[in-house]
């Protein structure tokens, strides 16, 4: 593809990731000749405005993407289980936010700053991880690469955000109901399309996306699988426990991670604050560490109290937060995107 600026599809473009794939393809004034919006047919005749021009949301659709060299595409798996081979037939490539093709063999999973070279492999289809991974993999790039890393234990506090507008919503509208009431109702978490419901507000949940037959939550599987994935290398071991907090924006990780091998803690803290995309942000004797509410619009990741385990000398604790649908989504896809078209 010799071309120096492309028709790209948003599908999705007004979900909560999808807008902020439009504001950040603006931002950072990707190469764009035509920009097309699809949705479902709920949110279609919306107008969005892109650079001063008002462009009106379609309905997507098989057809949609003749003419298009790169989808992005963030409605939901089935949505791309159902339209990203359409657009593949159509010559597009497809970065797709979604659970729907990243364990697909055939199919790249990429953080950039871990395995951007996976990019080149792709059939059609370029996935972006779950955003609780993202930041993790992207964190411990660096410490992998220099030290090795033999296990992690994971336990995130993530924002309700992930789980689209509408949980965001919910949160606002049962934040003030207990508030004024003492009692709400809940209607959206867990999980939209399960009959159990749970409070988010004033609440922690230890359920983001569905049980698997182990006992752990998908979302906690996607962090084991895809974390081998990424890094290429099966023998990491991961566990992990995902838990919904009542934030909006920014995903927390506590991480403990087992090094291959013995380390000094200035050096960890020299790689990580010279890595790509990391902020170190530690001081105890300033009370400094990474919060979602600084993270929040921010497309960095930030880590902080790094700290050694008290037993085991090759164990290491980490903050990790980042915006779930900056870093964690949107960013991260159009990074992906920036990156392919600076292969192509
Ligand atoms: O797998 O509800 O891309 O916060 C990550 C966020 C699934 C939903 C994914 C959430 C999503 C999840």
């Amino acid at each position: 593809m010799s071309k120096t600026k492309f028709n790209v599809a948003v599908v999705g473009a007004t979900g909560a990731v999808g807008e902020q794939i439009i504001g950040l393809l603006e931002k950072r004034d990707f190469p764009i000749d035509k920009l097309k919006l699809l949705s479902s047919a709920r949110s279609a005749g919306s107008v969005v405005t892109f650079k001063g021009q008002e462009i009106t949301v379609e309905e997507a659709g098989p057809d949609s993407f003749e003419g298009i060299d790169i989808a992005l595409f963030s409605a939901g798996g089935d949505v791309s289980k159902a339209l990203a081979p359409h657009a593949v037939r159509h010559g597009a490539v497809c970065i797709d936010n979604t659970n729907a093709f990243r364990m697909d063999p055939n199919t790249p999973l990429v953080v950039p700053e871990v395995n951007s070279e996976q990019i080149a492999k792709h059939q059609g289809i370029i996935a972006n991880p779950n955003c609780s991974t993202i930041q993790m993999v992207a964190a411990l790039k660096p410490l992998y690469d220099r030290f090795g890393i033999s296990r992690i234990i994971v336990s995130t506090y993530q924002a309700v955000s992930g789980a689209g507008s509408r949980a965001i919503e919910e949160l606002n509208r049962q934040s003030k109901e207990v508030l004024e009431s003492g009692s709400t109702t809940p209607d959206i978490l867990p999980v939209g399309s399960l009959p159990v419901k749970h409070q988010i507000a004033f609440n922690a949940i230890p359920q983001i996306d569905k049980f698997q037959d182990n006992g752990y939550t998908l979302e906690e599987m996607k962090m084991v699988r895809e974390t081998k994935k990424i890094f290429g290398d099966e023998s990491v071991e991961v566990t992990a426990t995902c838990v919904r907090i009542p934030v909006v924006y920014g995903h927390s990780e506590s991480v403990y991670v087992e090094l291959k091998n013995d380390y000094e803690l200035d050096e960890v803290r020299k790689l990580l604050s010279e890595a790509p995309g990391i902020v170190v942000v530690d001081d105890p004797t300033t009370q400094s560490y990474p919060l979602a509410t600084e993270a929040a619009g921010k497309n960095e990741v930030f880590v902080g109290r790094i700290r050694r385990d008290l037993t085991n000398s090759k164990g290491l604790n980490l903050w990790i937060v980042s915006d779930n649908l900056l870093k964690g989504a949107a960013w991260n896809a159009v990074q992906i995107a920036e990156t392919f078209v600076s292969q192509a």
